[in-house]
């Protein structure tokens, strides 16, 4: 019997699971996923599995459906697992997905941590705004950022890149690795506990994948050599998967994204800004934006030079989206309302119809 503690499960899992395995469901995490076939991680081994037709029925969101992390529960067939519950998360790092409609798409679940991967090759692999999105999706989702600058061995000065990571995350953990000549990759490796889950994020080429090979010691991921002309690597990473570390860690290696399409409120802005947040208390009017209103405490900080120009026209531009976004899913859950109202409204007046009849 495999230890399901070393995938991170716990008491408040075990108190989710109970009714279910009362009725002799059984649990496994998701370690991947490709195109709605899952591998499951389970108590004996791993298993292959899909959702079963119940699940379809009442799943009403894209991000009701398992992702890689999840724990689910499900019926044993013979080796096959037909999955129908997902247990609730106790984190997500998610996007807004890349369809026409504005919809929350899960890229992994209950993680601990979320690594926001960049490269010190001197191209756009290394940007401060895309580092400030990650960050704000991490603490959105519920995960710790950390920051990781890797291809270190290509950077000609690297105290003032830690300097640059430093100074948009306070209190968030930066580390420097090269996944090529390996400095740097115990040290980070040994800074997770046992049992804790990390995900990859960062845009393709970064190294995530060439890292992961790195902290598992052997070319299990596919990476691809550079396209010389513009430093990019290219995209080989097609599905995300779950590895175990040597150190009882595990980690998530995720498709590289080229601009992280956020997803969540503008709450999840307030502590990845918090010098704004701080300031905007003490604007003249409480639904200040910022942009051009009197009185306004965080266009001071502009003034004076504290809050530097780009970092606040990242926030803005932020904010701007999320504002979009709360005000779509409102419209949506608003819509939904009212079809919920329409058909209980219909099911009184036949009811009452039936009565009079009676
Ligand atoms: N010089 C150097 N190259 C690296 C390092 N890490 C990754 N690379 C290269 O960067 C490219 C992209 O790496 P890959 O792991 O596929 O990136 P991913 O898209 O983030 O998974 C590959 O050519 C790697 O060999 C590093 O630390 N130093
Ligand atoms: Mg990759
Ligand atoms: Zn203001």
């Amino acid at each position: 019997m495999i230890n399901l503690n070393k995938m991170g499960w716990n008491e408040s899992f075990n108190d989710q699971f109970k009714p279910y395995k009362e009725q002799g469901l059984s649990v496994g995490r998701v370690l991947k996923e490709v195109r709605q076939q899952y591998s499951l991680y389970t108590e004996e081994g791993l298993l292959s599995g899909d959702v079963s037709g119940h699940f379809h029925f009442t799943a009403v969101d894209r991000s009701d459906y398992p992702t890689v992390g999840d724990w689910v529960v499900f019926r044993r067939c013979g080796d096959y697992a037909q999955i129908e519950q997902v247990l609730p998360r106790t984190s997500a790092f998610s996007r807004n997905s890349s369809g026409k409609e504005m919809q929350e798409q899960v890229v992994v679940a209950n993680i601990d941590y979320l690594c926001i991967i960049c490269g010190l090759d001197g191209g756009r692999n290394f940007n401060l705004r895309s580092i400030e999105r990650f960050i704000a999706m991490a603490v959105e989702g519920g995960a710790r950022p950390v920051i990781v600058l890797n291809k270190a061995d290509l950077c000609s000065d690297r105290e003032l890149a830690m300097l640059q990571a430093g100074s948009v995350a306070e209190d968030i953990p930066i580390h420097m690795v090269s996944a090529v000549t390996g400095e740097g990759v115990d040290e980070f490796s040994i800074s997770f506990e046992k049992g804790s889950t990390l995900a990859f994020s960062g845009q393709s080429g970064v190294g995530k994948s060439s890292l992961i090979n790195c902290l598992l010691g052997r070319e299990t991921l596919k990476t691809r050599g550079l396209r010389e002309s513009d430093l990019r690597g290219r995209h080989t990473t097609t599905h995300k998967e779950l590895f175990f570390l040597a150190s009882g860690a595990m980690v998530i290696d995720t498709p590289g994204m080229r601009e992280l399409q956020l997803w969540g409120s503008r709450a999840s802005l307030d502590k990845t800004y918090s010098e704004i947040h701080e300031a905007a208390k003490r604007c003249r009017f409480r639904d200040c934006t910022h942009q051009n209103e009197p009185g306004c405490a965080v266009r001071e900080l502009l003034m004076d030079g504290s809050l530097e120009v780009e970092r606040y026209e990242n926030y803005s531009d932020m904010r701007a989206e999320l504002s979009f976004i709360e005000s779509k899913v409102n419209d949506k859950k608003r819509q939904q309302r009212k079809a919920q109202e329409k058909a209980l409204s219909k099911l009184i007046r036949r009811s009452q119809k039936n009565n009079k009849r009676k």
